[in-house]
Formats: C-alpha cells, sequence, structure tokens
C-alpha cells in the first residue's frame, strides 16, 4: 500500500486530499521535521533525503517527492475521479501551469512568514508581494468554483492549503471576499474534511 509522509497542516495535506479525492486506500506516516523522525522512529531523511514532506512512497517501494508531481501522479491513478485532465491535453498544461504558480508563488512565500526569525521590514515586503498574487487569484477566481472552471482538481487541494496557512501568519484573507468564499467551499468537502479529521485540524 502506498505511504504519505506528511505533517500536520503542512503542504502535504495538498496530496492527502488528492489521496481521499481519488478513494484511493493509503497509510500516513507522520514526520517530526524539527527532528526528521517518522512517527514509527525511522530516520526522514533516510526515506527522503531533502527531508522534507510530502513524500510519496509508491506501490513498488519508490519515493516520490515534490508536491506537485506527487499529485498528479495520484490524479493519473484514478482518470475517473477528474482530479487532473488527461495527460498531454491543453487543458492539463493549464492546470500545470496553476500548480506552477502556487508552488513558486504562492507556497514559499507565504510558507516563509512561518519564520519567527525573519525580520520585521522583509515580512512586510514579502507580504505586500502576497497581496499582489491575491489580487491577480481573486480575479480569476472570480464567477469560478475552481480553479480551471467547474470541477475540483488537484490544483484546488493544493491552493486551499496554502490559503489555509494565512490565518497563522497574520494574512487577513478577509479582504478578498471570492478567496474566503472558496476556501469555505473546498473545505465543505467530504475528502477535504476527512483528511482536516486524520491530521488533527477538524473535529
Ligand atoms: N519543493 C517541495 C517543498 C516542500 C516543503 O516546503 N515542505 C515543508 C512543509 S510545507 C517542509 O517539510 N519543511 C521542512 C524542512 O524543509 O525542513 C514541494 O513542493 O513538495
Amino acid at each position: 500500500m502506498m505511504k504519505l509522509y506528511y505533517s500536520p497542516g503542512a503542504c502535504s495535506l495538498s496530496p492527502h486530499i488528492a489521496l481521499r479525492e481519488a478513494g484511493i486506500a493509503f497509510e500516513a506516516e507522520k514526520v517530526d521535521l524539527g527532528s526528521k523522525k517518522t512517527e514509527s522512529g525511522a530516520d526522514f531523511k533516510a526515506i527522503n533525503p531533502k527531508g522534507y514532506v510530502p513524500a510519496l512512497k509508491l506501490d513498488d517501494g519508490q519515493v516520490l517527492t515534490e508536491g506537485p508531481a506527487i499529485v498528479q501522479y495520484i490524479a493519473d491513478l484514478k482518470p475517473g475521479s477528474k482530479l487532473a485532465p488527461a495527460s498531454g491535453t491543453p487543458a492539463r498544461y493549464r492546470l500545470q501551469e496553476w500548480l506552477n504558480y502556487i508552488t513558486s508563488e504562492l507556497h514559499k512565500s507565504v510558507g516563509s512568514l512561518f519564520n519567527s526569525k525573519m525580520p520585521k521590514e522583509w515580512q512586510d515586503q514579502v507580504k505586500e508581494g502576497i497581496a499582489g498574487r491575491f489580487d491577480f487569484l481573486s480575479k480569476q477566481l472570480e464567477g469560478k468554483a475552481f480553479l480551471t472552471g467547474d470541477s475540483f482538481t488537484v490544483a484546488d487541494g493544493y491552493l486551499f492549503t496554502v490559503l489555509g496557512w494565512t490565518k497563522h501568519v497574520g494574512i487577513d484573507l478577509a479582504k478578498w471576499p471570492v478567496l474566503t468564499a472558496y476556501v469555505e467551499r473546498v473545505a465543505q468537502r467530504p475528502a477535504v474534511q476527512a483528511a482536516l479529521k486524520a491530521e488533527g485540524l477538524a473535529a
């Protein structure tokens, strides 16, 4: 059985949501990102030398890393779940465009604000950059249920995960009502609720 290495609420929540949306049976093992030990006492760096989550141990024992690659792998295992358009189609490149945007323009900048050693001036500058990205996102999501249209994809699970961090890093998402409504919409999905509950983030 596949195994997802995760840390509660971290970017590993995105493949966690994807696995549940796809209805794939999997195991999950928590990683302490400070000590780099897994819940069962294994050395996480021996599993993923990069030392960060997410990492997905596949059925054949290979370990796949990098969130955007992992979620596409999961989506492609269950094409019927429509979590990603078929490979090679224009729609698939649009999905990849979103995944890359989230990973390079949002994930790393919002994530950097968890660093309590970041000087205030730098923090303010990062937040200003994020605000510009959120203005763009808000326009893109206007009148749409999900990033690529009417149907939920793995990009939505990823964006939901990153937007969820804003409340912990002093960004008031209420300034972007379209984004707030989007987060509420994604949060209502049973698979998302189940993933949050399994990570101890929802009752
Ligand atoms: N490029 C990686 C980045 C993953 C990442 O930033 N993981 C964070 C949690 S959100 C982490 O495990 N940080 C701990 C560390 O780097 O030591 C990806 O997109 O999957």
